[in-house]
């Protein structure tokens, strides 16, 4: 189990105030920053593991900044906190992006982040609840978090505790019809703590989702399914805390945040190709021009 890096904590408990206290617009900018930061890191570390989503890692970097900067109430130097708010990222391929979030707000140190997918190291390709702190549920088998966020969404109802709990879907994940037992079970129990982003940039792994089984029409499938439905661009950071305030329906929320894989980066935007492909060394300089 990696360990609590106090210096990055205070790091983000320094910008998690200065954003919640910032004015709109600089809260977006801070946000954006921030945000942009990550796409970077992330991209080093997928450059030095030559392995990793870095597509999918793209799309929901924004929706993860937001989440951890200006949403969860959690304390990355306490990370089993009772009481806390859950991220469970179902697409678990994408786990270099929750890893560079995490570390950037102290789970662990960020200087661990080189070690993805090296033999032994604690970042494995899918994230592990009992090797990496932050990590709330080991996914990697599509179609497993929403069923699992779902259980521990309604444990904290039987237990009268008020945390909310999250979860981030892709939209290729949405295919697998286990998603959907967990949609209707959710609605029944009335599980307006529990909010399911599903990331929709509209690629899975090498086809577009409309080619291989459509999702279409996405919003309203999912308030058939008993949900309240949030439709966003997940790449616009006032939309996304908006997308992220709490239920008044009595329902769970479904936040459709529409989104381009390979996000940040020109050449890997909506291209099936970067779903997990590894940039040269002139593409990953590139790249970091682009974000830095
Ligand atoms: C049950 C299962 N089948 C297949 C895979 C292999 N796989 C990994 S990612 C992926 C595509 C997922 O597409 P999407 O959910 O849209 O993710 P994104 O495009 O956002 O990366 C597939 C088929 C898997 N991880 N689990």
């Amino acid at each position: 189990m990696l360990s609590v890096d106090e210096a990055q904590v205070a790091r983000w408990r320094g910008l998690r105030d200065e954003i919640s206290r910032a004015a709109a617009a600089e809260k977006v900018s801070l946000l954006a920053a921030e945000a942009t930061r990550h796409r970077a890191d992330n991209l080093r570390t997928i450059d030095a593991a030559q392995q990793g989503h870095i597509g999918g890692d793209m799309s929901i970097t924004d929706v993860l900044t937001t989440l951890y900067y200006a949403v969860l109430d959690i304390d990355p130097g306490d990370p089993d906190a009772d009481g806390r708010d859950r991220l469970v990222l179902s697409k678990g391929h994408c786990a270099a992006a929750l890893y560079t979030v995490l570390s950037s707000c102290g789970y662990f140190s960020p200087s661990e982040l080189p070690t993805f997918m090296a033999p032994l190291s604690p970042l494995n390709g899918h994230p592990n609840r009992l090797k990496v702190p932050g990590v709330e549920a080991n996914t990697g088998p599509l179609g497993h978090g929403l069923p699992i966020a779902t259980g521990i969404a309604k444990a904290a109802k039987l237990r009268g505790a008020s945390n909310r709990v999250f979860v981030l879907l892709g939209d290729g994940e949405l295919q697998e019809g286990s998603n959907w037992e967990a949609f209707m079970a959710a609605s029944h129990f009335k599980l307006d703590n529990l909010v399911a982003v599903v990331d929709r940039n509209r690629l899975q792994q090498g086809a577009r989702t409309e080619d291989t089984n459509s999702l279409d029409p996405l919003p309203e499938r999912l308030s058939a399914f008993g949900w309240e439905v949030r439709e966003i661009d997940g790449h616009d950071f006032t939309q996304l805390l908006a997308a992220f305030t709490p239920s008044t329906s009595g329902r769970p929320v479904a936040v459709v945040a529409h989104t381009i894989k390979g996000k940040g980066i020109s050449f890997m935007e909506d291209d099936v190709a970067w779903h997990h492909k590894v940039p040269s060394p002139e593409q990953v300089e590139a790249a970091l021009k682009e974000l830095v």
